[in-house]
């Protein structure tokens, strides 16, 4: 049994588009506390986002403004490894090997590939499909214990235990079977323009998410765009009022006090009031984020030095389990 020390935590982000709240909330937050506790790899996963075309320019940039956010959220270089998934060849390999052992029935069954092969129709990648298989490979290349992610990747999660047992139960035990750890607030944040969808890089409407890197005056704007519903009373129903009981868990989480606090503070004012406040806590909670994300950008030469140096320490790692699970197939002569 390994000790608490020396459990591993792996998590990642795609650089699909702009990092928003729910990435945030649902996600980045809890790895700068967990960065204390556990071994921590966190990574830029391009290979995922290009599974869904991204402009080459594009990609260069968010990939790099990704790992900057990673940054200047609180994840410390000194105890956690920040690297780019391309870096670290022994992902992709691995995905091919797992490949050999995922069932094409399996993968059809996956939430998220529904939900965009609704958005994409006929343009869905092999890539796409095959997502899952690529995650399971980020995962088990660092015999991860401990996953902790947004509910979106909760059935990703469970698929890659499952193969991971599949694997050991085939070739012999050396994967470890990864929990994924989704906190309760703020693991399914809904788009500010449809709160029946979870928000999204990939929305269509800018409007859908408060990105990390937005202008206060953008934020407060998004906020008061956001759709809510013909009542007047501000409280937490998810049944009858979806848009403003996820307003109140954005706000609950910025601003550290409880939705029933929220609900007493805003018992007989009116959906404006309510927003305009939002709109100002969310600028303020992001403030310290957006300031140190700026400091960044003015050097990248160091923001790309520590990613190269996290890449060094990954490979270690992921080479020699890479090789372990090469020799149990028999991919050794
Ligand atoms: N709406 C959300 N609420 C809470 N957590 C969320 N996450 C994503 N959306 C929400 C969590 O953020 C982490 C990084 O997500 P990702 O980059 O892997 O992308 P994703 O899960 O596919 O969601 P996005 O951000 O909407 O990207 P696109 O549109 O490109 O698919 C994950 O832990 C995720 O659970």
């Amino acid at each position: 049994m390994k000790d608490i020390k020396n459990k591993i935590i792996f998590s990642a982000a795609q650089p699909s588009g702009n990092l928003h709240l729910g990435n945030y909330l649902g996600a980045i937050k809890q790895w700068i506390d967990l960065q204390n506790n556990y071994k921590s790899i966190f990574s830029i996963v391009d290979y995922h986002a290009i599974t869904i075309y991204q402009e080459p320019q594009k990609l260069r940039e968010k990939i790099l403004e990704t790992a900057m956010i990673y940054l200047a959220a609180g994840i410390d270089p000194k105890k956690s490894i920040i690297f780019v998934q391309s870096d670290v060849r022994e992902h992709t390999e691995l995905a091919w090997i797992l490949n050999t052992i995922s069932k094409i029935s399996e993968l059809e069954l996956m939430t998220q590939y529904k939900d965009k092969v609704k958005k994409l129709r006929s343009n869905v990648s092999v890539g796409l499909f095959d997502y899952p298989v690529l995650m399971a490979a980020d995962i088990l290349l660092y015999k991860t214990d401990f996953v902790p992610v947004g509910e979106d990747q909760k059935q990703h999660i469970e698929f890659a235990r499952m193969l991971a047992r599949r694997f050991n139960n085939l070739y012999g035990e050396i994967f470890i079977e990864p929990k994924e750890i989704i906190i309760k607030e703020g693991a399914r944040i809904m788009g500010l323009d449809d709160p029946e969808k979870k928000m999204s890089k990939s929305a269509e409407n800018q409007n859908n998410y408060i990105a990390l890197i937005d202008e206060p005056s953008l934020i407060k704007e998004k906020i008061k765009k956001a759709v809510t519903d013909s009542g007047k009373e501000i409280v937490y129903d998810l049944e009858k009022k979806k848009g403003i009981a996820n307003l109140l868990t954005i706000y609950s989480l910025v601003s550290s006090k409880t939705i029933k606090q929220l609900e007493k503070e805003y018992k007989g004012k009116n959906y404006g009031e309510f927003k305009k406040d939002l709109g100002e806590a969310i600028v303020y909670f992001l403030d310290p984020l957006q300031k140190n994300l700026k400091k960044l950008k003015e050097n990248p030469a160091n923001v790309k030095k520590i990613l190269k140096n996290g890449a060094e320490q990954a490979k270690i790692i992921a080479s020699k389990n890479l090789e372990e699970a090469k020799n149990k197939i028999g991919i050794n002569y």
